[in-house]
């Protein structure tokens, strides 16, 4: 995508192009898109990031309540959005067996219940391994700590599902 193409866009354009660059977020592009010109892809993420880190605690806390359990419900019965799909099949989280499912589920639990959001990873950047792992240490941190490692999550998603869209669109 060339950024002129971009800055071009009316808000309507630019919310249908990157609605779901945060997941089911489409407030943030919606918000963003009053700070164009962006000179190039850093300019937007630098923007993105802005509006995220002025949100309250609650806030970001809300972002990442959007995020779809890793292998959970949504991805058993086909509801994940077209991007958090691709992302689970990349880390080969639609390839369980039944007892790495239900694992994932019962560690899902515990953590939602522990810190009243979901846990959240860039899922391109791990495999099942990983992301097991990581959800079995993150388990015992505290909410601050958490909530600030799920948004420094959501910016590495942001930032793939920017990328291939500026790649692949316009
Ligand atoms: C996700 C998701 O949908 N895509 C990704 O990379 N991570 N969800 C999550 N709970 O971490």
């Amino acid at each position: 995508m060339d950024f002129p193409t971009l800055n071009s866009l009316s808000y309507e354009e630019f919310v249908n192009i990157f609605g779901n660059v945060v997941e089911k977020c489409s407030l943030i592009p919606a918000a963003v898109w009053s700070k164009r010109p962006f000179a190039n892809l850093s300019a937007l993420e630098a923007a993105i990031h802005e509006f995220i880190d002025a949100l309250p605690e609650s806030g970001k806390e809300g972002i990442l309540r959007c995020h779809p359990d890793l292998a959970g419900r949504d991805l058993q019965r086909g509801t994940l959005t077209p991007e958090s799909r691709e992302e689970q099949a990349r880390a080969g989280l639609d390839a369980l067996g039944s007892a790495e499912v239900s694992l994932l589920a019962q560690l899902n639990q515990e953590y939602k219940k522990r810190f009243e959001f979901p846990f959240v990873i860039c899922a391109k950047m791990n495999d099942k391994a990983t992301i097991l792992r990581q959800l079995s240490e993150r388990i015992g941190k505290d909410r601050a700590e958490e909530s600030a490692r799920g948004i420094e999550e959501v910016k590495k998603i942001c930032h793939l599902r920017l990328k291939a869209l500026i790649l692949h669109k316009l």
